[in-house]
């Protein structure tokens, strides 16, 4: 069995719904189990800014599939889910990115692991850091999610608020 570190993320309504269901179609999966869940975080996006909030969290699974394997289910999960490819880094019903597999280190056309972006991701690094915070990401020089935290502007930081369920005041 391998650990593995997924993201999960929506800014398309219902965003909570989205996410429920990603992670009940992962959970279905039979060579998939989920370990630990991060709470859910309201997120201000990143890189094209002129969209909604996200909601965003991230989670541990152990698998039997072969990275390649688990981009295929992600991917077949985003396109069930209703994902459009139409904006780069634009809105998304679901995004499913595989951050970590195991101690894996590779740049292939398809799959880089541990994910390039993530440790630029404040989005990405506090759910991370909140459900390992003693994971040594598995890069050249890797740190501890927390390690990448403190290099982000505060600017970043804030912009990521956990998120509480139904009727929350915050949205
Ligand atoms: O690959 C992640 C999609 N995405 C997000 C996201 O999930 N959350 C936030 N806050 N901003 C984002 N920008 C992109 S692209």
């Amino acid at each position: 069995m391998k650990n593995v570190y997924l993201a999960l993320g929506s800014n398309i309504e219902p965003r909570e719904e989205y996410i429920k269901k990603a992670l009940q179609a992962l959970n279905a999966h039979q060579q998939i189990a989920i370990i630990k869940k991060s709470s859910v975080y309201k997120t201000a996006p990143v890189g094209y800014t002129d969209q909604a909030n996200f909601l965003n969290m991230v989670i541990e699974v152990e698998t039997s599939l072969l990275p390649l394997d688990l981009l295929e289910v992600c991917q077949s999960i985003e396109k069930q889910l209703g994902r459009r490819r139409e904006i780069r880094f634009g809105p998304r019903t679901i995004d499913l990115d595989i951050l970590i597999y195991n101690q894996e280190n590779r740049k292939t056309e398809r799959l880089t692991l541990p994910h390039p972006r993530m440790y630029e991701r404040a989005f990405v690094l506090i759910p991370l850091d909140e459900i390992a915070p003693g994971l040594v990401i598995p890069a050249e020089n890797g740190k501890h999610a927390a390690d990448y935290i403190e290099r982000l502007p505060e600017s970043d930081i804030k912009g990521v608020r956990r998120w509480t369920e139904k009727g929350s005041a915050e949205e």
